[in-house]
């Protein structure tokens, strides 16, 4: 039976950054999660016959919300709904099902990187029928249906067991419980070089995966250690957990320590990887040598080709605006494409898309390519694995070996997290109305070449948006970004990024922190941080 339930709209529905993220105890208040599912529904024309895919990373209210999801899915019509396991679908696994089963789009329940738990973040995205992250178009079409909701339609039963394969139906709709592991591993088989990275764990290399109490372990176990022979317990932290073991989902130097302990002690494994809550992003380690997420996004696309899925080479390659200009440098000696886009993947989709870019990045640990239209925090790892594996080198010497051939740009991002919103955005309006005036000022040794506030025109469909974080230029290469997050769930988290550019090959192997110091304090001298927030320090500095 399908019931119609009146409703009232919701303030504050809007999609940020990745979807919709809140405090799980707002997320579970009905009717919050049910106005928001039907305005999803309605902001995409309805999903009456339309086939849909539905997981998420097992965080705190996962299965309740999937109960839900499914019941209004077939209350609205939609006919079959292609559900993981255990509700289990990792981001980029779902991204992988939606173009594969050629479903119309899919439902992720996740906050990514926010923790989880009954007092932590929880999140919905809604992926489009090319598996990638809902435009801003569509975006604001679901925003808007949220603001003039007056009902929403729930199957009037309790929704079918899903912790079993196979298929049941509720009412009309088919709901099909799928393995979440295994076309994603088949999907991995297809571009890597499984044996040679066979070979590789069977000469005694040594890996250790830190799957944060998240998404990724089931993966990770299935492909690092039973089909390519990582010694068992090789993965670790390998259970998806509701609160992911109280940590914070983020692999970074600062919340994946645990990790960095291990790869920087004297008996460290050749080779360290992390993923968050959702196993989009990744964080990639050498035996002491943490790899930026800029540097590794450089380092694949220059030796992408070693990897049998990129063996023809790349058309083109795509950077968050913040991201640093390493891979721009790639690009420019490989004589192809680079694209400077908003943060945020849904801005890679179109490029992906018309075959204009293969591999995409952001600073934030999220690396991917065009088989799926997600960053895609496992296939990062396999594509480091395969080159370690095709080369033979340590990632402190393919890390070397880039620096020499093409400079490093020294990178870092200070987070001051859940500052005073109205202090974050009088920082960047203020900040705003300056910019006209910083050129040709200097602070220490660095002299402003120019500044200005980052704004995006989609070259395939055209989409403008502004507003996408200011920046200012040093001369010789030097860079400084402001910009808010569109992620968090309180207060609000300003984002400097800071980023200068060393040629000289003596100076290739400093500290970031050091190598940036100029830059720093011309972020503090420009922007009044401290006076203006109350935070003398960042609280993450990766
Ligand atoms: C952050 C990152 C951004 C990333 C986004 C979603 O956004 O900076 O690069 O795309 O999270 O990633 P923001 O607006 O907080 O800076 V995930 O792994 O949360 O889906
Ligand atoms: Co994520």
């Amino acid at each position: 039976m399908i019931q119609i339930v009146p409703t009232t709209a919701i303030e504050g529905q809007k999609p940020g950054t990745s979807g919709l993220r809140k405090k799980t105890p707002v997320f579970i208040r009905a009717p919050y999660l049910q106005n928001y599912v039907q305005a999803i529904f309605d902001g995409i024309g309805g999903v009456q016959g339309k086939v849909l895919v539905l997981g998420g990373d097992g965080r705190y209210f996962n299965d309740t919300a999937i109960g839900v999801i499914l019941r209004m899915a077939a209350a609205n019509g939609a006919a079959r709904c292609i559900v993981g396991q255990g509700g289990l679908l990792s981001t980029p696994a779902a991204s992988n099902l939606i173009r594969l089963r050629g479903a119309d789009g899919g439902l992720i329940l996740s906050a990514s990187h926010n923790p989880g738990g009954p007092d932590a973040d929880f999140g919905l995205k809604f992926n489009g029928a090319n598996g990638g992250p809902a435009s801003e178009t569509v975006s604001e079409a679901i925003h808007a249906c949220t603001a003039s909701l007056r009902e929403y339609r729930i199957w009037d039963g309790p929704a079918p067991d899903i912790t079993g394969l196979g298929e049941a139906y509720l009412g009309a709709m088919v709901v099909e419980v799928i393995d979440p592991v295994a076309d994603y591993a088949e999907m991995m088989a297809r571009i890597f070089d499984f044996d040679a990275l066979r070979a590789l764990f069977a000469s005694g290399f040594r890996l250790r995966f830190d799957a944060m109490h998240a998404i990724t372990g089931p993966y990770a176990r299935e492909i690092l250690e039973r089909r390519l022979g990582a010694a068992p317990g090789s993965v670790v932290n390998a259970t998806p957990l509701p609160d992911f073991g109280g940590g914070h989902p983020d692999p970074n130097p600062i919340w994946a320590h645990a990790l960095m302990d291990t790869m920087y002690a004297t008996d460290a494994p050749d080779f360290g990887a992390a993923s968050d809550g959702d196993g989009d992003r990744n964080m990639i380690v050498g035996r002491s040598c943490y790899v930026s997420p800029s540097d590794s996004l450089a380092v694949l696309a220059d030796l992408a080709h070693l990897a049998p899925g990129y063996a023809g080479g790349l058309k083109g390659v795509a950077r968050s605006m913040p991201t640093s200009c390493a891979v721009d440098r790639v690009a420019e000696a490989k004589g192809i494409a680079c694209f400077e886009t908003p943060t945020g993947w849904k801005f890679f989709g179109t490029l992906l898309d018309a075959g204009r870019a293969t591999l995409c990045g952001e600073e934030s640990a999220g690396t991917g390519s065009d088989h799926v239209r997600e960053k895609d925090g496992l296939w990062a790892v396999l594509l480091w694995l395969n080159i370690l594996a095709a080369t033979r080198k340590s990632v402190a010497e393919l890390m070397a070996d880039h620096w020499a051939r093409y400079g490093r740009n020294y990178y870092s991002r200070h987070d001051y997290e859940e500052v005073d919103a109205e202090a974050a955005q009088a920082l960047i309006a203020d900040l705003r109305a300056a910019l006209p005036t910083l050129a040709g000022q200097s602070i220490g040794p660095l002299k402003i070449a120019r500044a200005d506030e980052f704004a995006y025109d989609d070259p395939v469909d055209g989409a403008h948006a502004g507003a996408q974080g200011l920046r200012i230029f040093f001369d010789g290469g030097a860079r400084l970004v402001f910009r808010l997050s569109g992620t968090g769930t309180a207060g609000a988290t300003l984002r400097v990024y800071l980023e200068r550019l060393e040629t000289d090959p003596d100076q290739l192997h400093l500290d970031p922190q050091e190598a940036l110091a100029p830059v720093i304090t011309a972020a503090e001298a420009i922007a009044g941080i401290t006076a203006r927030t109350g935070r003398a320090k960042p609280d993450v500095i990766t």
